[in-house]
């Protein structure tokens, strides 16, 4: 009897055909995210805690959580216990994480730059971290405490004075966050987290919670500078919203992997992170780009042996089934690469001879694991690098969270009056050119 296949994953066979951007671009499988769908009821999320405060917060929490909430703000006592109870084997992971995290975020701290144009004249570019930053950790289908690292370690490696975590409130847990986060938040020394889910989290940090008068002070939130976190589809329209009155994080879709691989990949190992990232949500994707027939087919055979077994198996093989999954055939490792750099995965695995050699090829990807032994799986949790990448392609121009999404550069100008003075005639000249005399002679009125 032949081996089952898995046969939900669609096929596409990219074999003899053009290989530049824009044919590429429009044939490798990407659902397009429609914003306009959470649009409306987002703006009103937005409006509501805008104008009421708490008083919105509260109702949106009985309506879209269940919980009869008195306040946002965890209580001390509540994020001392959850500590205590940790399971020490999950306290020890987290404990691994953050210290792998941090080393890779310090080091990724800026120095100043200081040019010197002769005597007199320097420019410097000084990196200043942002003010306060607000992190979203999504509830849902899965409980993300290794997101409350990713996020705060590269704010607090670059300075961040004020970091405030939202994550929803959960029915089961009395209405606060899942314990874990509040854990994972605590072992990072961030103490103010509130029990805020979706785009009213979002509003709420980017506006602030003002209390009116005779409300409890403790009531209010702080406004901050930068949002960052990956959270639904409504969570990502309320980023989109509020972009400009604070900054934001590059925009997180559903979780996709790419798997590069020659026939010299080893099967189980390809199907097993493919189902990794799957078990995510039903619209993940995994994308398999290989130049071996017969290892597509056994990574086929492997994913219907592994679905068999693995515990989120329904929601796996919906993703694995839906139209952002396939498998690509190419004519060779040098077709894949250029199918790699046009999809501008979230995650891209290199399973190939060489694999070092390819990965320094990619040109566009959130994170690029090395080999047989570097799955997505490493990075989600313990590498060091950063979980919170971009999706959806957006990888073609943005990063994934690092220390400089919580700093701002800014660029200081001193030039004494002899350095002005070999400039002037330069300055005065342009200026005349721009029909802006004003320009000129706030120079020349220093020298006459
Ligand atoms: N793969 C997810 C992150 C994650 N995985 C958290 C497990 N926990 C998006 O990069
Ligand atoms: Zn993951």
């Amino acid at each position: 009897m032949s081996p089952q296949i898995f046969s939900a994953l669609q096929d596409l066979d990219l074999r003899g055909a053009a290989l530049n951007h824009a044919s590429l671009k429009a044939v490798l499988p990407r659902p397009e995210l429609d914003f306009s769908t959470a649009a409306a009821a987002v703006e009103s999320i937005i409006g509501r805690v805008r104008t009421e405060g708490f008083t919105a917060l509260a109702e949106l929490a009985q309506k879209f959580d269940g919980v009869l909430q008195s306040h946002t703000r965890v209580p001390a006592e509540a994020m001392e216990r959850a500590l205590v109870e940790l399971d020490p084997e999950v306290r020890a992971g987290l404990e691994e994480s953050i210290t792998r995290a941090r080393a890779f975020a310090a080091a990724q701290v800026p120095g100043d730059t200081v040019v010197e144009y002769g005597v007199g004249a320097t420019v410097t570019q000084r990196w200043v971290p942002v003010r306060r930053v607000g992190l979203y950790v999504p509830g849902g289908l899965a409980v993300y405490p290794s997101s409350v690292i990713m996020n705060a370690v590269p704010a607090l490696a670059a300075g961040v004075g004020s970091l405030a975590i939202a994550s929803p409130p959960q029915k089961e847990f009395g209405g606060l966050p899942h314990p874990t986060i509040l854990a994972a938040a605590l072992l990072l020394g961030v103490t103010e987290v509130h029990a805020i889910g979706g785009a009213q989290a979002i509003a709420a940090f980017a506006y602030g919670v003002p209390v009116g008068e005779g409300m409890d002070p403790a009531l209010a939130i702080e406004p901050v500078d930068v949002v960052t976190g990956p959270g639904n589809l409504f969570v990502a329209t309320a980023k989109r919203l509020v972009k400009g009155v604070v900054g934001i994080d590059a925009e997180a879709g559903p979780t996709e992997i790419a798997i590069l691989a020659d026939a010299a990949a080893n099967p189980a190992f390809v199907a097993a992170d493919m189902i990794s990232q799957a078990e995510h949500d039903p619209n993940a994707a995994a994308v398999l780009i290989t130049d071996s027939p017969e290892l597509a087919e056994s990574v086929r055979n492997a994913l219907e042996d592994q679905c068999a077994t693995t515990k989120h198996s329904e929601r796996v093989r919906e993703a694995l089934g839906g139209n952002q999954s396939a498998i690509i055939l190419v004519d060779d490792v040098e077709a894949g690469i250029a199918v790699c750099n046009v999809y501008a995965a979230e995650h891209l695995e290199i399973h190939t001879r060489d694999a070092a050699a390819v990965a320094a090829r990619i040109t566009a990807a959130g994170a690029v694991f090395v080999g047989p032994d570097a799955p997505v799986s490493l990075g989600d949790y313990c590498a060091g690098s950063n979980h919170v990448l971009p999706t959806s392609g957006t990888a073609a121009f943005a990063s994934g969270l690092n220390v400089n999404t919580f700093l701002k550069a800014i660029q200081v100008i001193d030039y004494d009056r002899g350095a002005l003075s070999v400039v002037a005639p330069h300055v005065i000249a342009l200026a005349n050119a721009e029909d802006l005399p004003g320009h000129g002679d706030a120079v020349a009125l220093r020298f006459s």
